[in-house]
């Protein structure tokens, strides 16, 4: 079992990760473009445009070297994936999760998208959440916030 600990938001540009992370934080304020890294909580947002150019590869894994948590972004309407294979599992021992924001879109479809995130190495748990529907932020917020102890499935 593994705890959550500090975590770190990564995924593509506009995938809707400050929002999430506002979300979770009970800020209200619309997501601006992210320049650089922040902290909120035990949370740390990044620019998708670390996640995006491999030679900004090393700044994100110099990132995530203190964060016991990896969760991995991605929106529900997005069916490409550009997670290079085997970026997340270079740490050994972080949990690996995934988020599939915008489930609220017309043309949503989680359930592609989550077969997508496991064709891509996404290991452990995946959450769905829409920033419209309030109680999908409460069970993520209760996992990345709250007490919970992840299964050993979520290691990398
Ligand atoms: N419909 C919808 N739009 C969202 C949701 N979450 C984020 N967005 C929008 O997606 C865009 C990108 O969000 P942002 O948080 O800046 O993405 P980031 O680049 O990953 O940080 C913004 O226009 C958000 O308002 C959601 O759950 N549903
Ligand atoms: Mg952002």
């Amino acid at each position: 079992m593994n705890k959550v600990g500090k975590f770190m938001l990564i995924g593509e540009i506009e995938a809707g990760k400050t929002t999430l992370l506002n979300a979770l934080f009970g800020k209200n304020e619309v997501a601006r473009k992210t320049q650089a890294i922040e902290f909120e909580g035990n949370g740390m947002d990044t620019p998708g445009e670390y996640f995006c150019h491999p030679r900004l590869y090393a700044a994100l894994l110099c990132s995530a070297q203190d964060m016991s948590t990896l969760v991995y972004v991605h929106p529900a309407d997005r069916d490409t994936c550009r997670l290079p294979p085997g970026l997340l599992d270079v740490y050994v021992g972080k949990n690996v999760i995934g988020v599939i924001t915008k489930t609220d879109l017309p043309d949503a479809r989680p359930d592609a998208v989550e077969t997508l995130l496991r064709e891509n190495g996404i290991h452990g748990s995946i959450f769905r959440v829409s920033n419209t529907d309030s109680g999908s932020i409460e069970v993520l917020r209760e996992v990345l916030l709250g007490t919970t102890t992840l299964t050993k499935e979520c290691c990398a």
